[in-house]
């Protein structure tokens, strides 16, 4: 029989479209949606409504690559949710991965995102993801259906989430394609646990240990020494400008910031926004009552391996 209830993450980069989409799906005229280069949503946000008799929620994310916060802050916002509805034993149906097709090329931000979003969710869970692609209308048929293949083929993009079970549809913007793609998540009758829920409870809700925020830390210690190499770069030349060096310093020294907030994102003792407290309480309730269950689950698999 089909469950009633059906959960659906909608994730993506900021501007993906994702509170767009939820929008469509649900007819709701008052959510964010948002203007100019500034991101719009801040929290994670759940809107439920009724498809084909089912109750239905979409879970609204902020998107990674905000303009005000850094991506260790919204990893740790989705994490606290995520491990929030785990505790609960509200499992999600599916999870929609929201890529628009108008960037003008694959760029490093794309490919480091799109592999962040990886680990977040872990192979297991590809299974359950639909990738859509938004803003057609931005471009020529032709460009985005190349666009979109490129992706797909790539092993190292979508190829690999693909190959597991993974759909590539394209949404055109309209409450008639946002329903389809909540009909496919839908479909599945069983729920999904993903990568950093079992991962958040195995390391005591340190979001620095799952494999989503290695990956993070990974990438931001890349992208540190690159802004180093280009200091060392521009100090052999003439003529460079002092500022010109100053602002590579100043963005050094951001990512090292938000490394350094990573390492503290601990769901369970602290470093974490006083919002979030009511969700710390719960996930130390859950975690008194679920790490014997996962010392178990940890032994079975000793004796296994
Ligand atoms: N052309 C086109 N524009 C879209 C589409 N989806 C969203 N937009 C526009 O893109 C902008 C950003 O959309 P949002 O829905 O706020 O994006 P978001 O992913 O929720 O962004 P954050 O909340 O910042 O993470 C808005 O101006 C939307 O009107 C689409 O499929 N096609
Ligand atoms: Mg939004």
């Amino acid at each position: 029989m089909a469950r009633t209830e059906v959960l659906i993450a909608v994730i993506g980069v900021t501007g993906a479209g994702k509170t767009t989409f939820v929008s469509r799906a649900t007819g709701r005229s008052d959510l964010q949606v948002g203007h100019g280069i500034d991101s719009c949503t801040q929290d994670v946000i759940p809107v439920t409504y009724t498809l084909d008799g089912r109750k239905v929620t979409l879970i609204d994310t902020p998107g990674f690559d905000d303009s005000e916060r850094s991506d260790a802050d919204i990893l740790g916002l989705v994490a606290a949710y995520m491990a929030d509805t785990y505790e609960q034993g509200t499992l999600l149906t599916g999870i929609l991965f929201l890529q628009p097709i108008n960037q003008p090329r694959l760029q490093g931000s794309e490919m480091r995102r799109t592999r962040l979003f990886k680990k977040l969710l872990g192979e297991n869970a590809y299974q359950r993801v639909v990738i859509a692609t938004t803003m057609w209308n931005q471009l020529t048929e032709t460009e985005a259906t190349a666009r979109q293949n490129q992706r797909m083929s790539r092993t190292d993009v979508w190829g690999d989430m693909v190959a597991r079970g993974a759909a590539v549809v394209r949404h055109d913007d309209t409450a008639q394609s946002a329903a389809s793609i909540v009909r496919r998540l839908a479909s599945h009758t069983t729920p999904v646990e993903l990568q950093i829920q079992q991962e958040l409870l195995a390391n005591g809700g340190r979001v620095a240990l799952t494999s989503a925020g290695r990956q993070l830390d990974e990438d931001l210690g890349a992208v540190i020494t690159k802004l180093r190499d280009e200091i060392e770069g521009l100090r052999r030349e003439r003529n460079v400008a002092a500022g010109e060096i100053q602002e590579l310093r100043d963005k050094i020294e951001r990512y090292e910031r938000e490394r350094q907030e990573l390492q503290e994102t601990d769901l369970l003792t602290g470093g974490y926004p006083e919002k979030y407290w009511g969700l710390k309480k719960i996930l130390v309730a859950s975690l008194e009552r679920a790490l014997p269950i996962a010392a178990m689950a940890m032994a079975n698999e000793c004796i296994i391996l």
